[in-house]
């Protein structure tokens, strides 16, 4: 079987118009245009005239720009790559793509929050859906996941009632992006399967720091099929090399009005400065007669697979290189459905994927306007299609011949089914049974995996769970329904449901409840993740005054961990070391704020750190590094800054010791050195660390 390299898809998305930038503008009959500027009018200051044939055509294409928006998942970022298998997986599936490790698949993944419009910001606390189409030389394969790995619902027939709960309510359209308010507050309590997915919603899953620090699920059980036709349940993992990281609630919140744009702005940068994502993809695996193993139903949707149960396997690694060329086109364009699989790949009965099979296709045949939408490049396959259908609005291809039906014996019946042994063969499952609208028995325990993941996070995760109870629940109008809340979440565990209490002006459980799990799963605490300082980004304030070789040693260090840093001023423009040397600044306080980075380095030199210590925006920016948990570094003279901010319960560099690292909670100071390396190691560490939760209990004391 040939190879498909990645360029072959590449070079067949790019018939871009780039190539014909010298070209003449003309209009879509390709006639050349002497003027665009001036509509064609009766006299200077005449009308104008209905054959200008030019300007009608450019203002009705412009009239019909638009196309509508995803109902869900509206708001998404994509990017192009390619998978390649670790090892051949011919025991457990013949899917062609995942046999052979010198063979590089084309990707492309589109990233997207579920709730916002278009426009909506990107930091909102959501689920994150995680889409990949896999261009296979068997065709395309879409594995079309989120960054959580269970749902809200048991059955597909919900969804549009989760959905029309969660998205704004329908008389004002308030709120955008958010499930903080009482329609969908109202359907949490009176769908108590929902218990397990708010627990993760109201996690830090919700607020990711970046697409690339964010692991996919593909949520439903599906099959893995081999040669001979022998099945295993499969779950589907991407696994991040960065490590799983978030945001916390406040910057998030910040970042949505600063910069609306975080997550794609990250995504985009790093792509462009060649730091390209890449994502393991893991399965867990499940032999057939294993089924009815666990204390869960392996087809409910509100269920994961505690990996410590079943372990994943990592079979291959995605990376993705390069962006897009044109966002309308290929991002908005796309259009995945996870009943797009190929030979080796099959489904389960989960309700949810179940329905999810006619969702997708059904939603798309409005949205990009009709049957073809297969034939736009980003969604084409890379194997050749041969079939009758035909014709239908905006058809690309030129069918030739007369026949477009089978049988046929004007063209010997072509084009001719494949062979069993290439073409698709539904997994010959048996099913028997009565029609009835029914759930199983096995899908009514709602709360057990849900105390399960509670049990599994570490304290500082478990506050920002029931922050954000705070928040979102209180946030809603209705007391009744404030009240259910804590009633609801009393099921899970009874001092999880007092603390929600507290924070919302409802009554704690008078008998505190849960069900009794003690144990966890540690795989799902985001604080056993893989930690490094690679990618990330360093705010330096500095102002005129500085010392050049102190400066520079840091940000050569920083560098050398392949960490980004920006100089921050109070102006733009150029900024001069005590011995007269220049740096340019890369941001001001207006055009940037903490929130965008990762850590903060205040530089020496008597005149800078005067500057510094008298603008509040430079002690703003500590404060509020500070009280989001953040690497803070300071030399020098620079730690007179941190000892000026409302920074507390860490020791700082003494001026009168020389050389001394003080290093606490991710404050890293040092005074009287000349060595910065020494300094700067240690930063780097608390940078890797991402975030330094030991500070919690300061953080209400903080001023930002
Ligand atoms: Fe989707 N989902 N969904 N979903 N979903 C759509 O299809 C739907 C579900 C997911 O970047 C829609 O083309 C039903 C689970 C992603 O273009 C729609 C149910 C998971 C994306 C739809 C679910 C997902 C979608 C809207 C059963 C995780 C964005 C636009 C309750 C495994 C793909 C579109 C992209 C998009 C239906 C639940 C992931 C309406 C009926 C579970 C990542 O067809």
């Amino acid at each position: 079987m040939s190879t498909i390299h990645e360029n072959s898809k590449n070079d067949q998305l790019n018939h871009s118009k780039a190539d014909h930038a010298h070209d003449p503008l003309t209009t879509n009959q390709g006639v050349r245009v002497s003027n665009t500027d001036d509509s064609l009018k009766a006299g200077t200051r005449g009308p104008t005239l209905m054959e200008d044939f030019h300007f009608r055509e450019k203002l009705t294409h412009f009239d019909h720009e638009r196309i509508p928006e995803r109902v869900v998942h509206a708001r998404g970022f994509g990017a192009h790559g390619y998978f390649q298998a670790y090892a051949p997986m011919t025991e457990f599936t013949k899917a062609q793509f995942l046999q052979d490790p010198s063979v590089k698949t084309p990707v492309f993944v589109r990233f997207s929050t579920v709730v916002g419009s278009r426009g909506s910001a990107d930091t909102v606390r959501d689920v994150r859906g995680f889409a990949t189409k896999f261009y296979t030389e068997e065709g395309n394969y879409d594995l079309v996941a989120n960054n959580i790995p269970i749902f809200f619902i048991q059955d597909a027939i919900k969804f549009p009632d989760v959905v029309h709960a969660i998205k704004p309510e329908p008389h004002n359209e308030i709120p955008q992006a958010s499930a903080a308010h009482d329609t969908f507050w109202d359907f949490v309590v009176n769908t108590p399967e929902t218990a397990h997915m708010i627990m993760w919603l109201l996690s830090d899953r919700a607020i990711p720091r970046s697409f690339r620090m964010m692991e996919g699920f593909g949520v439903n059980t599906f099959r893995f099929i081999n040669a001979e036709g022998k099945a295993h349940f499969v779950k589907f993992h991407w696994k991040p090399l960065l490590g799983v990281h978030s945001l916390v609630w406040d910057e998030a919140q910040k970042l949505a009005g600063k910069d609306p744009d975080f997550h794609r702005r990250d995504l985009w940068d790093a792509i462009s400065n060649g730091e390209h994502p890449e994502y393991e993809l893991g399965v867990q695996l499940l032999a057939e007669e294993d089924e009815f193993k666990f204390d869960f139903d392996i087809l409910d949707p509100t269920k994961f697979w505690p990996e410590e149960l079943v372990p994943v396997k990592k079979i291959g690694k995605m990376t993705l290189n390069r962006n897009v060329d044109n966002f309308f086109a290929e991002t908005e364009q796309v259009a995945f459905h996870p009943g797009h699989v190929v030979p080796g790949i099959d489904f389960s009965n989960d309700p949810l994927l179940q329905g999810r099979l006619f969702s997708y296709l059904d939603t798309q045949l409005i949205r990009l306007g009709g049957p073809n939408f297969h034939e736009i490049p980003i969604n084409h396959p890379v194997a050749p299609v041969h079939n009758n259908q035909r014709d239908g609005y905006h058809r690309m291809t030129i069918d030739k011949g007369v026949t477009s039906y089978s049988p046929n014996s004007l063209q010997n019946n072509m084009p001719n089914p494949a062979p069993e042994s290439v073409g698709y063969v539904h997994y010959a499952e048996k099913v028997e049974g009565q029609k009835v609208r029914t759930r199983s028995d096995s899908f009514k325990d709602f709360f057990r995996q849900a105390t399960l993941f509670w049990n599994s996070m570490s304290p500082p995760e478990k506050q920002h769970i029931i922050e954000a109870f705070h928040f979102e629940v209180g946030s809603v109008m209705s007391k009744d329904i404030k009240q259910k809340v804590v009633d609801l979440f009393n099921h899970v565990d009874g001092q999880l449901a007092s603390q929600i209490a507290a924070g919302i002006g409802a009554v704690p459980p008078t008998n505190p409840g849960g069900t009794g799990v003690t144990t966890s799963s540690p795989a799902v605490s985001q604080e056993n993740t893989i930690k490094l300082p690679q990618t990330r980004k360093v705010a330096i304030l500095a102002e005129s005054g500085f010392n050049f070789p102190e400066i520079t040693q840091v940000m050569d260090s920083l560098t050398g961990a392949g960490i980004h840093f920006e100089i921050i001023s109070k102006n733009l423009g150029m900024i001069t070391s005590v011995d007269g040397r220049q740096i340019e600044v890369n941001k001001t306080y207006l055009t940037t704020a903490s929130i965008k980075y990762d850590a903060v380095y205040v530089t020496g030199g008597r005149q800078n750190v005067d500057i510094l210590l008298g603008q509040g925006d430079s002690v703003h920016f500590i404060n509020e590094a500070f009280k989001h948990a953040k690497a803070i570094g300071a030399t020098n003279e620079g730690v007179d800054l941190l000892a000026a901010s409302s920074i507390q319960g860490v020791a700082l560099a003494d001026p009168s010791t020389t050389a001394q690292l003080s290093s606490a909670l991710g404050v890293v100071t040092i005074r009287n050195a000349s060595d910065m390396n020494f300094f700067a190691q240690e930063l780097i560490k608390g940078i890797a660390q991402h975030r330094h939760w030991g500070r919690q209990s300061q953080k209400g004391m903080i001023p930002a």
